[in-house]
């Protein structure tokens, strides 16, 4: 049986930060079918698509209203009449009408919130939860990589490199995995309240600490005598997103740590120096969004360790086949809205799997309650997720993963070290 959008409603919300984003509700028959929010970046790549804000003065030019407007009065009379379910129709439907290559008519906030809203109503409409509507074969409970220490653009502090990380691969399952973690946590605020004082220990985007640290051996040396003081030293790898085209400086074309200027071999060196000392499972944007023969090189040198592609690659299954092809790091950071609808995150992931590469599911760093990430990691058995430490919109999502654990029951899989590879 067929059912047909009736409308679609859209709305301004507040995200984690304080900001306006866009809700999107798919209703069908006359009741409401499915709801989505769209997350936020602060630290965007370049090549992502267009997140539309309305400017001026209002909410310091971080309005929506344009975005809303644009689901309510172009997208709504468009796709009335549609069954939601209808994915890949509808994400090509919603290109078709934007036109523009990054979804800059339209926002990308206004296509992700409709494509996610419509996803949503499909796994109503057809009685599944959402991630077994997405794939009868999910079974795959992701690793976390939960980042205890904060730094570049997600907080307020000097340390150039955006997260250091734990992923508890030695865990039997998520839930013991994120006590290690959480664990972890407790003790390392202990030892930067000692080191800084208590105003130290306050969160920041993504609710790990942020103290005044910078480089790199401070903040791997405190987070290493966390772990070892929690006894789960073998249970454990360190992950680090550096993000690093945001301590690159595009003028002079170096990068830059504590004041130092850095050649892309010095940073290279850095890393591999840091691979000896500690065992490091994955690091995400080690080099800046553009240096493509850069990752290629670093992911050579750093045989073993997941190399990630965040702005490089922004979930675009053109810029993946590009770094495929130069053997450019060897798996994706995944973020449905950097490229705007569902139907175009799947295909991006389902060319990185093709190719041998990881899928690593990613949250934004302004997010919402919305937990659709963590149904959509174990949809696509991604074997690992990015989202966060404390304050409930990066638990939300962790909840939520437990929760599809207790119900797979022993279908559940918990993949451990092969979070590259999980299946
Ligand atoms: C990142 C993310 C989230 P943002 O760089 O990986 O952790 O940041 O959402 O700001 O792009
Ligand atoms: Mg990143």
């Amino acid at each position: 049986m067929r059912h047909k959008i009736s409308a679609i409603k859209a709305r301004e919300i507040i995200d984690c930060r304080g900001f306006p984003t866009v809700e999107v509700e798919v209703w069908v028959d006359q009741a409401m079918a499915g709801r989505a929010d769209v997350p936020a970046g602060r630290s965007t790549g370049k090549r992502e698509a267009l997140d539309l804000r309305d400017g001026g003065k209002r909410w310091g030019g971080q309005g929506t209203q344009k975005a809303v407007r644009h689901v309510l009065e172009v997208i709504q009379p468009a796709l009335i009449g549609w069954d939601p379910r209808d994915q890949r129709l509808l994400d090509a439907e919603l290109c078709r009408l934007d036109g523009t290559p990054n979804k800059s008519k339209l926002g990308a906030n206004a296509i992700a919130g409709v494509s996610l809203a419509a996803a949503r109503a499909g796994a109503y409409l057809s009685n599944l939860p959402f991630y077994k509507y997405i794939n009868a074969n999910a079974h795959v409970i992701p690793v976390p990589l939960v980042n205890l220490i904060n730094g570049g653009k997600l907080t307020s502090n000097d340390l150039e490199i955006q997260e250091f990380i734990v992923m508890p691969v030695g865990a039997r399952d998520l839930l013991e995995g994120l006590q290690i973690c959480y664990e972890i946590n407790l003790l390392l605020r202990d030892l930067i309240v000692d080191k800084y004082g208590k105003i130290a220990a306050n969160v920041g985007d993504e609710g790990g600490f942020a103290p005044p640290m910078s480089g790199v051996t401070v903040p791997m040396e405190m987070l290493s005598r966390a772990v070892k003081a929690s006894g789960y030293a073998d249970k454990i790898v360190y992950g680090l997103d550096a993000a690093a085209s945001h301590w690159y400086d595009w003028d002079k074309k170096v990068y830059r740590m504590e004041g130092e200027e850095m050649t892309r071999d010095d940073v290279i060196g850095m890393y591999q120096k840091l691979c000896s000392q500690y065992p490091i499972g994955s690091i995400e944007d080690p080099l800046m969004e553009d240096d493509f023969e850069g990752f290629a090189l670093i992911t050579k040198k750093l045989e073993g360790v997941q190399i990630v592609g965040d702005d490089l690659f922004t979930t675009n299954a053109e810029y993946i086949k590009k770094g495929v092809e130069m053997g450019a790091a060897n798996a994706v950071l995944w973020k449905f809205n950097q490229v705007g609808t569902l139907t175009e995150a799947l295909d991006a992931a389902d060319h990185a799997y093709r190719s041998g590469y990881g899928v690593q599911v990613s949250e934004r760093s302004g997010e919402t309650e919305d937990t659709s990430i963590a149904d959509l990691a174990v949809a696509i058995n991604a074997g690992q997720i990015k989202t966060g430490t404390t304050r409930s919109e990066r638990t939300a999502k962790y909840n939520q993963l437990l929760r599809i654990a207790e119900e797979l029951g022993s279908q559940a899989v918990y993949p451990g070290r092969n979070f590259r590879r999980p299946i």
